[in-house]
């Protein structure tokens, strides 16, 4: 696509990009410690957006101390309905500002406005508003023990002040995922956004104060990877958690292990999409790109791993092979565009390589093109398709996390489910088929944390979701990504007359 223009924002977003872009410690807005400031570049054009401070080993002392505070302080103390009616305040405030929130997203990450107004902006606003239910229902049990005259019971605490690092992919969303269910559980946060995504979680910041929670609740830290270690590495810290790479889950995972730390991860993917023969064709077709092109491919639960029965894996293929080649391409903020560009022009070294991978292996692009080394301008990749692809092959087992799908056939089930289940991964599996008991049949058998049958992922903020194996541990949203937060405390007393 080359160098492109991308539309104006409107006033509200102007606003906030002329605006100074601060830590968020204690209920203010400061400089880093060190002055230090990092630029985050509109990945539609490879302009510079803003100039954002970065967080060092000083902030990050300041903003554990502030949520630790809070915690011992105002925040601990609010009766739960408080704290709901805070967090339900914070949805209002999302969606009375969506339209600058769908603005900043799209410059910020490259998704297309009709996206980010449609999805990420309205699905972030969810997630509080259903967390901001769950507080004055976090209740306790009392025990039936054998124990005479003896009254046990369980509460149900906070974990503590807690570690929260963000991707750049989903960057207001996985905010929302997170901060909803550790403010429900009357923790306090400090927030660590991706270096290449800050902007729309500075916005929330201002929305967070705003709301009027107390200060120090919610404290947001923008940096890179260093300042997201310094924060795991910090002694005040009860609780991380973490959505990234499976390489940085690994060392959090390890750290936390070392230090007896809670800590849940929601890594990569490399998950597969089964079309049986008697599946409904056009629908199986759209699932299938939808599933791995929707946000350019940068989604952990992208559909990246095509399998179609044989009968009909020409007529699968073909559709998405057109899908592929009339998808329209093209810069964030143009209301027609379907997909944007890569986030940065790491991820478009990362994803060019493996395209240039997949050819050199000997696997057929069918659709998309190995775009230039130089992006000379926006990060754009087209929708791409291999076949010809053997199980072994890189861009078969690695995550790509761009917009490429391999496509291969199978003859039975028993092979499809060794096939799908052949990765180190276990995110999401999707089946397609008008058969409940072959639908039902395979998910129980595919390893995956979530199975999506006759779709692809749906969401909904009671739902859970995280993955098995390398895609990670523990689960957020709903009832489980609630409990990610809690304690259990069992209390024993002495009721003898
Ligand atoms: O991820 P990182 P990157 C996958 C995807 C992508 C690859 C690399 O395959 O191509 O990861 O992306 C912070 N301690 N996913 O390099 O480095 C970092 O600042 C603590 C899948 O951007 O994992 C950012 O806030 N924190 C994924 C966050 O971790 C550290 C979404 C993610 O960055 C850190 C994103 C450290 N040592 C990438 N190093 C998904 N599951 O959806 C970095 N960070």
């Amino acid at each position: 696509l080359g160098a492109c223009v991308n539309p104006s924002p409107g006033v509200a977003a102007r606003a906030f990009l002329s605006r100074p872009h601060l830590l968020f410690i204690g209920g203010r807005f400061v400089a880093s410690a060190t002055g230090r400031t990092f630029a985050t570049v509109d990945p539609s054009t490879g302009e510079r957006l803003a100039q954002v401070a970065h967080a060092g080993p000083e902030d990050v002392e300041a903003a554990v101390a502030a949520a630790r505070t809070a915690l011992e302080g105002a925040w601990g103390a609010l009766p739960a309905a408080e704290r709901g009616r805070l967090i339900t305040r914070l949805a209002d405030l999302v969606e009375r500002n969506a339209e600058e929130l769908a603005e900043l997203e799209s410059l910020d990450v490259g998704k297309p406005i009709a996206k980010t107004r449609a999805l990420d902006v309205p699905a972030a606003a969810a997630q509080f508003r259903y967390f901001g239910g769950w507080p004055t229902k976090i209740e306790g049990e009392t025990i039936p023990v054998a124990v005479p005259d003896t009254l046990c019971y369980t509460r149900k605490e906070p974990v503590g002040v807690c570690a929260q690092i963000v991707p750049w992919n989903f960057p207001l969303l996985m905010a929302a995922w997170k901060l909803g269910a550790a403010l429900a559980a009357g923790c306090t946060v400090v927030l660590k956004p991706a270096e290449q995504t800050p902007l729309t979680t500075l916005r929330l910041a201002e929305l967070i104060a705003e709301a009027g929670f107390p200060e120090g609740t919610v404290n947001v830290l923008t940096g890179d990877g260093p300042t997201g270690a310094a924060l795991v590495d910090h002694p005040g810290i009860d609780k991380i958690a973490f959505t990234g790479s499976t390489a940085v889950g690994r060392e959090i995972g390890a750290k936390a292990g070392a230090r007896l730390k809670r800590v849940t991860l929601e890594l990569g993917g490399k998950s597969p999409n089964i079309v049986l023969p008697d599946a409904d064709i056009e629908a199986a077709i759209s699932g299938a790109a939808e599933g791995i092109f929707f946000n350019t491919g940068q989604a952990c639960n992208a559909a990246s791993r095509l399998y179609v029965h044989r009968d009909v894996f020409d007529d699968v293929v073909e559709g998405v092979l057109a899908r592929a080649r009339r998808a329209r391409v093209g810069p964030a903020l143009d209301p027609a565009t379907e997909y944007g560009p890569l986030v940065s022009a790491e991820q478009y070294r990362r994803v060019r390589g493996y395209l240039l991978d997949g050819v050199s292996e000997g696997a057929v692009l069918r659709a998309g093109e190995v775009p230039a080394a130089d992006p000379g301008g926006g990060y754009f990749v087209r929708p791409a398709l291999f076949t010809n692809v053997t199980p072994t092959m890189r861009i078969c087992r690695e995550e790509i996390f761009g917009p490429v799908l391999v496509a291969a056939p199978f003859e039975t089930v028993d092979e499809v489910v060794r096939l799908a289940n052949d990765t180190e991964y276990g995110l999401a599996a999707g089946v397609w088929t008008r058969s409940l008991s072959a639908a039902h049949g395979l998910a129980a058998r595919l390893k995956a944390g979530s199975v999506y049958l006759n779709s692809w992922a749906p969401g909904d903020p009671a739902s859970p979701f995280g993955g098995l194996k390398a895609s990670g541990v523990g689960r957020e949203m709903g009832r489980a990504g609630l409990d990610a937060y809690l304690e259990l405390k069992t209390v024993w007393t002495s009721i003898a007359p």
